[in-house]
């Protein structure tokens, strides 16, 4: 099946922020959010960020019957072992607002040295044609930093106050809505995306 740009994607997020990143850096692409669609959200109860974009972007596609697009991200802490990882939208318990969230992670890492406090963010996005597509086109990139004593900066979502940007000198919170979207996890897997549509000539 092709895909052209003319084509409607449905995107399998209900993540606010998410959702406006994501349709500024495919700006050339017809997208659409499956809450305007009333498609309701799947449980993601996959161990992996793959498995959970798979069972999001699969959700999507089989009740709109177009394709769609899931973006599964998380930061993940050296010194915590991986966490928040998966389970980073719901670190602090089901109904944690980001600020939970990030307080918390403030919270765990309160004794962690400077030198220890590495970090990363995550960002597998998956792309499927349809509900049975073999397929799936598979985007994954990373973005280093480290996790901040305290928040500073009002930009982005989640946890972006608290990560801290060795090059720029300030925490992804503090980047304009742009340079993030120029530097980002998500930002990388969407140009990689953008590759694959290409060379796959889909
Ligand atoms: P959808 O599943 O509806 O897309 P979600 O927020 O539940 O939304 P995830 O399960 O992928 O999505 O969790 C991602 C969490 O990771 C998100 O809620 C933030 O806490 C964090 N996160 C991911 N990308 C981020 C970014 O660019 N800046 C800050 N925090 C981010």
């Amino acid at each position: 099946m092709l895909l052209n740009y003319s084509d409607q994607i449905v995107l399998a997020s209900s993540n606010l922020g998410k959702i406006k990143e994501i349709q500024n850096i495919l700006s050339g692409h017809t997208i659409v959010t499956q809450k305007s669609l009333n498609i309701t959200e799947v449980e993601e109860t996959g161990s992996t960020f793959i498995e959970n974009a798979i069972l999001k972007a699969k959700n999507a596609t089989l009740h709109s019957k177009l394709p769609a697009i899931a973006d599964d991200s998380g930061l993940v802490i050296d010194a915590l072992q991986g966490a928040p990882g998966i389970i980073s939208a719901r670190y602090a318990g089901e109904d944690a607002t980001d600020l939970d969230n990030l307080n918390l992670v403030l919270q765990n890492m309160a004794s962690v040295p400077d030198a220890e406090r590495t970090a990363r963010f995550i960002c597998v996005i998956v792309l499927m044609r349809h509900a049975k597509d073999p397929f799936p086109l598979i985007a994954q990139a990373s973005w280093e930093g480290k996790i901040l004593t305290s928040a500073q900066g009002s930009n982005g979502f989640g946890y972006d106050p608290i990560f801290w940007l060795e090059k720029e000198n300030c925490s992804s919170a503090e980047l304009s809505p742009a340079k993030k979207n120029q530097l980002s996890h998500r930002a990388q897997a969407l140009q990689q995306l953008e590759k694959h549509l290409l060379s796959h000539n889909l």
